[in-house]
């Protein structure tokens, strides 16, 4: 006993030694590579006073509103959407601890209480490179400020490796108000967001892991219904609502929920309705779960352990992009859940462009297409083809060794990507399965029908002939659908209004559901359109020029038509 108490009592130099120790002993233990990061621990317990929103504040940006700008400081601000894309001059004007309002529905209000009382803590990562200071302060400040204290088990920023200079011991001073609450790792090297974000997962404690952007703001009761869900259901990887801010005046904008996330062929992310299957299974529209078939990917958050069971990050995707879809498909075909909680509420500024170098290693411009084809590749079977038509010249790129993420889904024994296609997103149109027709759309002289590389999908446009590029270009690719339609992934093919020329237009518009636009089409011959019986007819048009509508005429060779596969 005596040996005990005395074996207790320790002297100074003793704590001192004990505190060195174990301290080092902390840091090595948390962190793997500890000669390449530097984990900066903070020097007091911090002395933030959580504001009190009750009282009125009324500096600029408060209440969410824009930041109204003049004379010089508005020239300023409009020329930094162009190099920075946002407005700086307006950002740094706004307290980081500015008030926003509660863009929760007021069913979601009205629940707020009813969370269990025993919720999960959050460890809150936050990773950035060369982030505006005022904007990246504004995000902690948001998170702290809007947590109940008791769920907020730490803050972990990762810096990887910006080089502005507001970033260095500007920074580190002005995060000292959080104390310990708030760590900061710092890269020596450029990670890129992936594997910066496994830094800091790996660092974190807490039982859950939260994600966010580098310049968000949380909103009220933003996390509970995130822990709560998590805490119901381990394998649910659950993303707020995200409401906008505006990058010109950062405004802070309310969100809708009602929306799932979706994809591309071309493995971009993509937003869509809800699936009649989820409109009948959720009983209270306004704030129960919605299952998603994909994540934007920024701002989620997951049991802590189970993010690393069903596989982190694919960790030699590098730099920006892929790595959401990746983690979409993967939890889903592996047991879990992406999950949208209306009443969880995150606001996040959407910028047109990246204030920040997107050249990968060995000099690669394209990281998101060297990190798509890892996901395709791994993830998802046969139907990786669809993602190559549009990125052909991928096919024989090398992106590295994938044997390990292969044995992961080995591992875990994941479901097959038709799964996928069939149980969680089952509205995808496959433009290749369960279609009448697929591929070029040939007329004479190896012309093709094509997009000529107008955008579709950000309105209607005018399709063209060009030169048949084989073996694929997704400008040239078309399916007739059992429903008769003309189209491609997510638009059709419509007749447009007569010009003054007399002739119509071969026009594309976002498909309908329900009202379909039918076409009549035998192989090798005309592709008439139903309603107005007019025939597309190439006569007269040269490579790069619009196509039209004519009157049918089985006499005419510029109306027929050959698509490369039929079912
Ligand atoms: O090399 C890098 N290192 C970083 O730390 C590149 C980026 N980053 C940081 C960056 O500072 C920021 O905090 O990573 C974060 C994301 O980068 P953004 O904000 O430039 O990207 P984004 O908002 O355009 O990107 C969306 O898609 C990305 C694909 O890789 C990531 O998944 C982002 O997290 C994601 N953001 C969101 O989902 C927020 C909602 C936007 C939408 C839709
Ligand atoms: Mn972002």
């Amino acid at each position: 006993m005596a040996r005990w108490a005395g074996h207790r009592q320790k002297s100074r130099l003793q704590k001192l030694v004990l505190f060195l120790v174990s301290g080092y002993l902390f840091i090595v233990w948390n962190r793997e590579g500890a000669s390449k990061y530097m984990l900066e621990v903070p020097a007091n317990d911090g002395f933030h006073v959580i504001p009190d929103y009750s009282n009125p504040r009324n500096g600029p940006g408060e209440n969410g509103l824009g930041v109204v700008l003049s004379g010089e400081e508005k020239k300023i601000g409009e020329d930094q959407m162009k190099t920075m894309f946002m407005n700086v001059v307006a950002s740094d004007k706004i307290s980081p601890d500015r008030s926003i309002p509660d863009s929760r529905s007021r069913e979601c209000r009205n629940i707020e209480s009813s969370y269990p009382k025993n919720l999960p803590t959050a460890s809150v990562v936050i990773i950035f490179t060369d982030e505006f200071f005022s904007a990246l302060t504004r995000t902690v400040h948001s998170v702290v400020n809007r947590t109940p204290q008791h769920l907020l088990y730490e803050v972990i920023l990762v810096d990887d490796n910006s080089q502005r200079e507001e970033l260095g011991s500007k920074l580190s001073e002005h995060l000292k108000r959080f104390g310990s609450l708030v760590r900061l790792i710092r890269s020596k090297e450029r990670l890129g967001l992936i594997r910066a974000k496994i830094l800091g997962a790996k660092a974190a404690r807490g039982e859950v892991l939260v994600f966010l952007d580098s310049h968000c703001e949380a909103n009220t009761g933003w996390i509970e219904p995130l822990l709560a869900r998590i805490q119901e259901e381990r394998t649910a990887v659950v993303c707020p609502v995200i409401d906008a801010i505006s990058d010109g005046n950062m405004a802070y904008l309310g969100g809708s929920h009602g929306g799932i996330g979706t994809f591309w062929w071309s493995l971009h992310y993509s937003m869509g309705s809800l699936p009649k299957s989820e409109i009948e299974r959720r009983k209270n529209p306004a704030t129960d779960y919605i299952r998603s078939p994909t994540m934007a990917g920024g701002l989620f958050a997951a049991n802590r352990e189970y993010f690393f069971e069903v596989g982190g990050y694919d960790e030699e995707m590098d730099i920006w992009g892929g790595e959401n879809l990746e983690i979409s498909f993967r939890v889903w075909m592996c047991g879990g859940s992406i999950e949208i909680i209306p009443c969880s509420h995150v606001g996040h500024i959407y910028r047109n462009g990246h204030p920040y170098d997107m050249t990968g290693r060995n000099n690669n411009k394209d990281v998101h297409g060297t990190n798509s084809k890892r996901l395709a590749d791994v993830w998802m079977d046969d139907y990786k083809r669809l993602f190559y038509v549009h990125r052909m010249g991928l096919v024989d790129t090398d992106v590295g060794d994938l044997s390990g993420r292969k044995a992961l889904r080995e591992k875990l024994g994941c479901k097959s990507f038709n799964w996928f296609l069939k149980n969680v997103i089952p509205d995808k149109f496959i433009p290749d399965e369960d279609v009448l027709a697929y591929g070029h759309v040939e007329g004479q002289n190896s012309m093709c029908l094509d997009t000529l590389q107008r955008l579709e999908n950000k309105g209607p446009i005018i399709l063209g002939i060009y030169n048949c590029q084989r073996p694929s270009s997704s400008a040239q690719m078309f399916s007739i659908s059992k429903e008769n339609e003309l189209r491609r992934e997510e638009t059709c093919v419509d007749v447009g209004i007569e010009t003054k020329d007399g002739v119509r237009p071969a026009k594309v518009v976002q498909c309908k559901r329900n009202d379909f636009v039918e076409f009549e089409h035998e192989k090798g011959k005309f592709l008439k359109h139903k309603k107005t019986g007019l025939c597309l007819d190439m006569g007269g048009v040269s490579a790069g020029g619009d196509i039209y509508f004519q009157k049918c005429d089985e006499n005419r060779p510029s109306q027929n038509w050959i698509i490369d596969k039929y079912f």
